[in-house]
């Protein structure tokens, strides 16, 4: 589906709130992906570098694409793929953060499609992730969970609209998302702990019966899938033999449950206030957009800043579920 002049138009909004989803295949030009496309390239080549220096690795495959060189080192040792791609994901404030990654989630064209659901005034929620899926690892598939399971419960009623943004064209193929339609008109699903790479994972038989119309959420490079927190989705494995770059990008109102006035570790009463008040206190909220107080919303200094605040602080997941049994 195409937004004309930037913007969706009611009947995307209303096909959005009916759905759960909405899959737009033209918000970037392509080439407003290129800087971080570029960016990663380029933290990836520092980090073999640097491991190549430690002595970790012989090989850094320099001569690789984008779409292949974390595969090779992956497959030359399983370890050394881990941890360039540890250091690339982001978690708990760490990962990749370039300026080109904070260009992104502040880009113009994005927080405008963002305010059509969301509103004027916008936090981007403290939960984002880069997603480099390497074919025939199993380590990037997710299974069927909503983003819901792993947020805050008093967050449920509180659109968090995730903006997934492939870097390259994402299909069956190379294991793009699969999405169940309507699914966030049913509340949280029972999920459990232990699915793989330690995920929640709602089992089979807790989807509801709607799963039979599960859709495939293909989405050219420049598009973006957009999805609620309740909306329940997997992602399957990569057959193809290039990486699936993509990255997930969250974003709310600031009128829903936030930690942007909080700083963490200050005071007891501070990590108290965050654990009980944010969606995801883990990790920092930040304003990206704001016509109330401009003033407040953050530059890239203060992104850094306050995602790096929360690092170290260890602050439990506001959701725990059974073990899968
Ligand atoms: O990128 C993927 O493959 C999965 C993304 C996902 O599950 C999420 O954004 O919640």
């Amino acid at each position: 589906m195409l937004i004309s002049g930037g913007r969706l138009s009611p009947e995307q909004v209303s096909l959005f709130n009916e759905d759960g989803y909405l899959i737009i295949d033209n918000v970037f030009d392509p080439a407003d992906l290129e800087p971080i496309r570029q960016d990663l390239e380029r933290e990836i080549g520092r980090k073999l570098e640097q491991m190549q220096d430690d002595g970790k690795l012989s090989q850094t495959y320099p001569e690789a694409s984008f779409e292949q060189r974390v595969t090779r080192i992956y497959h030359d040792s399983r370890e050394n793929g881990e941890e360039v791609l540890r250091h690339l994901e982001g978690a708990r404030g760490g990962g990749y953060q370039g300026r080109c990654l904070f260009d992104l989630i502040t880009h113009p064209k994005l927080l405008d499609v963002v305010s059509d659901l969301v509103g004027p005034e916008i936090i981007a929620s403290s939960a984002y992730r880069i997603r480099p899926k390497i074919s025939g690892v199993g380590r990037g598939d997710v299974p069927w969970h909503q983003d819901s399971g792993y947020f805050a419960p008093h967050c449920d009623r509180h659109l968090i609209l995730t903006c997934w943004i492939p870097l390259v064209d994402a299909t069956v193929e190379n294991g793009c998302m699969e999405i169940i339609p309507k699914s966030h008109k049913s509340g949280i699903f029972r999920h459990h702990t232990g699915g793989n790479m330690g995920l929640y994972v709602i089992k089979d038989e807790d989807l509801p019966a709607t799963q039979r119309n599960k859709v495939a959420a293909e989405c050219p490079r420049g598009g973006v899938v957009l999805m609620t927190n309740l909306t329940a989705h997997c992602s399957t494995p990569n057959y193809s033999d290039t990486i699936r770059w993509s990255l997930d990008l969250r974003y709310q109102s600031a009128d829903a449950p936030n930690n942007v006035n909080l700083w963490p570790g200050s005071s007891e009463s501070d990590a108290d206030a965050n654990t009980q008040i944010a969606c995801y206190p883990p990790e920092a909220d930040f304003i990206v957009r704001s016509s109330n107080s401009p003033e407040s919303v953050v530059d890239y200094d203060g992104f850094v800043s306050r995602r790096a605040a929360y690092e170290d602080l260890g602050i439990a997941s506001p959701r725990q579920w059974a073990p899968i049994s």
